[in-house]
């Protein structure tokens, strides 16, 4: 093919799907919502979105992506997100951005197994719900609504492998530190109810999830992921089949339209783009519930040592857990700061929050809230005064209602999951 023949060609293929063209030649994910506009988006808009003039612009085949915008696209609607992977998407939120007691949208961390629905028909998605009931059901999200009491509640989700980036040896898989958690205010209806009303039988152990996102090999027969969870976890009060997030319909990234959400447990039980929930008489054994997925050795095992999958159980309650919200790790600081965050501990309220400056050797109490409701993270905060100028570490460790402290060091293992060692913050005073 003549250089000019190629080029045409490329041409066309972006005149046509630009889109499409980007992925097949670049391999992006690009955001859908700015297609049109980029479509028609003039030289100028283009020099002003990467910042400058682009001399060969007679080049860029219309509708062309620039490379430079095609990586921060996957984080539309996002603010301040690191992004850890971008095929699968996933970005955690730096501790100092998760300082609102109830955590903006733009600021709730994305994980993705697979690739998420590109257009979603919120007028005509359903949920089907079958398996172990009397009555299998086919719910619209209007059905949702009219069938069932509509409740908000501010929940956490967080990520099985939140804190994965400070074990040593390292774990494979994204390397949160803080940020794989969240707590924002989610609207929708309970499971309890609608697996009520649909009847669960009397030989339902185990729930199965599944969603509308897509496999990273592209095969359609493949899910990313479908996990499950106990039927008496499924019966809480707090877990919700969820169409809003603190009043807006849900992000894109975090489940839009529909999602479970499970606090207290794995983020992977809260299942995004939620398509149908089945009840089995196992425990689920789609993909992501068997092998070393969301599972931990049932011993202590030594760092780097190789387990056996039989040896690993499922992990069911997130451990004690809190976070440093301000200062910033490295801020400078007066002599007197407020240090708050927040705290968290699976099925189990805090009942104390306390803080050190001296590695350790003291604590102070925090004042702390209780949870607006159950699955709730609690907000805690302290005045801390530093005796003189100098580098100094904030740390905080929260005890829940059970007596359990979060520690210094957790035991290592295979898949770097459920690290809730104390967070702390350098501070400079001077
Ligand atoms: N359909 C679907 N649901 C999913 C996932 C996924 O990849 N696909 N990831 C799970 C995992 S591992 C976590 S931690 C949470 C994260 O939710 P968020 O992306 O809204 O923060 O979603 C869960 N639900
Ligand atoms: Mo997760």
């Amino acid at each position: 093919m003549a250089q000019d023949d190629k080029q045409k060609t490329l041409s066309s293929f972006f005149s046509e799907d630009p889109e499409k063209a980007d992925r097949q030649f670049f391999g992006r994910v690009t955001h859908t919502d700015r297609r049109g506009f980029l479509k028609g988006a003039g030289l100028t808009t283009m020099g002003a979105m990467v910042g400058m003039s682009i001399p060969f612009h007679r080049n860029m085949p219309q509708g062309f992506i620039p490379a430079a915008m095609a990586s921060e696209d996957v984080l539309v609607g996002k603010d301040g997100l690191t992004l850890l992977n971008d095929r699968p998407i996933n970005a955690e939120t730096p501790a100092h951005l998760l300082d609102d007691p109830i955590t903006p949208v733009s600021r709730h961390f994305i994980r993705n197994n697979g690739i998420p629905p590109e257009e979603v028909d919120v007028a005509n998605w359903t949920l089907t719900v079958d398996g172990l009931v009397d009555n299998p059901m086919t719910l619209s999200i209007a059905d949702l609504k009219d069938q069932f009491e509509v409740v908000t509640m501010a929940l956490v989700i967080e990520c099985g492998g939140n804190g994965r980036a400070f074990f040593n040896p390292p774990a494979k898989g994204n390397q949160w530190t803080n940020g794989a958690v969240a707590c924002s205010n989610w609207t929708g209806v309970r499971l309890k109810d609608v697996l009520e009303k649909a009847g669960v039988q009397a030989n339902a152990i185990y729930t199965a999830h599944e969603g509308a996102d897509a496999h990273l090999s592209g095969d359609p027969e493949k899910m990313p992921i479908s996990r499950g969870m106990p039927i008496e976890k499924a019966m809480t009060d707090n877990v919700l089949i969820a169409f809003e997030m603190n009043g807006e319909p849900i992000h894109k990234q975090n489940g839009a339209p529909l999602r479970l959400v499970v606090p207290g447990w794995p983020g992977s039980l809260s299942h995004k783009w939620l398509k149908r929930i089945y009840l089995r008489d196992i425990v689920h054994d789609g993909p992501k519930m068997t092998g070393k997925a969301y599972r931990v050795p049932n011993r202590p095992v030594e760092p780097g040592e190789k387990v056996e999958t039989k040896d690993f159980e499922i992990i069911e309650r997130m451990p004690v857990k809190s976070i440093i919200t301000f200062p910033e790790n490295g801020a400078a600081s007066g002599e007197t700061v407020e240090v708050r965050g927040h705290a968290w501990s699976g099925d189990r309220s805090i009942e104390d929050l306390e803080v050190s400056i001296d590695f350790g050797a003291t604590w102070q109490k925090a004042e702390l809230d209780a949870p607006v409701n159950s699955g709730a993270w609690q907000n805690w905060r302290t005045n801390v005064t530093f005796p003189q100028k100098g580098y100094y570490e904030v740390w905080a460790r929260a005890t829940d209602s059970a007596g359990e402290m979060q520690p210094f060091a957790i035991d290592w293992n295979p898949k770097g999951y459920l690290n809730n060692t104390m967070h702390r913050v350098a501070v400079r005073v001077s």
